[in-house]
């Protein structure tokens, strides 16, 4: 078999928050690279990229360069197309564009792969387990104002979520009282048998971190995200020793070597691939390996149709997070039933672009 053509399009899904009904940015629209490999055998792989943001005319030329140093390759083997990629222009990387646009290519292939064999890809890949619980994302954001906040997660329950994920770090003065106050309110609406995430991105200090995690220990926080700078692997582990409340930290790292750094220095309880950011579904499951050796939980970051794949392959694989900014680019994607969300019976991805969403948001 070998890859015969590539096609892509720049896709402008308009900006909305379908899960509580949380307030939609006029206009805006998150920007993603579709791609479709075909091959002399007619099995077409599907694949994605994103975080192109201004640059998303330029991600897309990155999907097509390294997609036409893929043709006349045989899409089974996927390691040598990376390795041929990462030697025409790995230069550019391991970060940023060319990791991005070498993700969908990877995930296209692996499309291909499980539509080869006629199984779903997070069987072709460990198929550790079919059901994986997930967790609402996007619907308590910092920006949101508390009353709607407070709404929106008793919504979220009332559909079935038995695990959220809001935001810390919120806009204007900083006030370690107003911090601890939008957790008390949430805890409070929720009560004490829902997990809650909290999402810092990044904003705090350690001192802030560790001074306004202890304060908010007594909620019970399924774990604080990114609460300092993502590189900041001491930072890191300064607060997750200080701290029961378990640290999460991994969306924002390309690649998988800094994820070495970051479990050497025992930064984290739980590591959270991004699997675009790190390259695609090949690189995901390297990362997942190297959080068993440390008997770390793994968690996914967006494209909770693909990442349903990998959190559902792995032993290790915890919690996939329900923010479906993808959802509209596909025919048919998993619904959360019950705070679990199930792997496709059908080969591959399991998933079709929707035509005439891609018609209507086509750049
Ligand atoms: C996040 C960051 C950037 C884009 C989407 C979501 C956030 C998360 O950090 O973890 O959901
Ligand atoms: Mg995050």
């Amino acid at each position: 078999m070998k890859i015969t053509h590539v096609q892509t399009r720049i896709v402008r899904v308009p900006h909305e928050e379908p899960l509580a009904g949380g307030p939609a940015v006029s206009g805006a629209t998150r920007d993603f690279v579709i791609l479709t490999l075909g091959t002399d055998e007619g099995v077409e792989g599907i694949g994605i990229t994103f975080f192109g943001g201004a640059l998303t005319g330029v991600l897309k030329s990155a999907v097509d360069a390294l997609g036409a140093l893929a043709v006349g390759e045989d899409p089974l083997r996927i390691e040598a197309i990376v390795a041929k990629l990462n030697d025409a222009a790995g230069g550019s990387g391991p970060g940023g564009i060319y990791t991005l646009a070498l993700a969908a290519i990877d995930i296209a292939l692996w499309d291909i792969r499980g539509k080869c064999f006629n199984v779903p890809v997070a069987r072709m890949i460990g198929g550790f387990r079919d059901r994986v619980p997930t967790y609402a994302s996007g619907a308590l954001m910092r920006t949101f104002p508390l009353e709607h906040v407070e709404k929106a997660a008793v919504t979220l329950v009332k559909k079935g979520f038995k695990q959220m994920k809001t935001q810390l770090a919120l806009p204007g003065e900083a006030s370690p009282e107003r911090e601890v106050e939008r957790i008390r309110v949430i805890r409070n609406a929720i009560g004490p048998g829902i997990d809650l995430m909290c999402d810092i991105n990044q904003r705090w200090d350690v001192r802030q971190a560790i001074a306004i995690g202890s304060r908010v220990e007594e909620y019970h926080l399924y774990w604080l995200e990114d609460v300092v700078a993502h590189d900041d692997y001491p930072g890191l582990a300064a607060v997750a020793a200080a701290l029961a409340t378990p640290i999460a930290a991994g969306e924002y790292v390309y690649g998988i070597v800094p994820f070495r750094h970051m479990l050497e220095a025992r930064s984290v309880d739980v590591v959270m691939v991004d699997v675009l950011r790190a390259g695609g579904i090949t690189p995901w499951l390297k990362i997942a390996g190297m959080a068993q050796a440390f008997n770390l939980p793994v968690v996914s970051h967006l494209y909770p149709e693909i990442s349903v794949h990998v959190v559902a392959a792995v032993p290790n694989g915890l919690t996939v997070e329900y923010m479906p900014w993808s959802a509209q680019l596909f025919e048919e994607v998993p619904r959360p039933v019950e705070g679990m969300l199930t792997v496709p019976d059908r080969p591959g991805l399991g998933l079709v672009f929707d035509r005439g969403a891609i018609k209507r948001f086509a750049a």
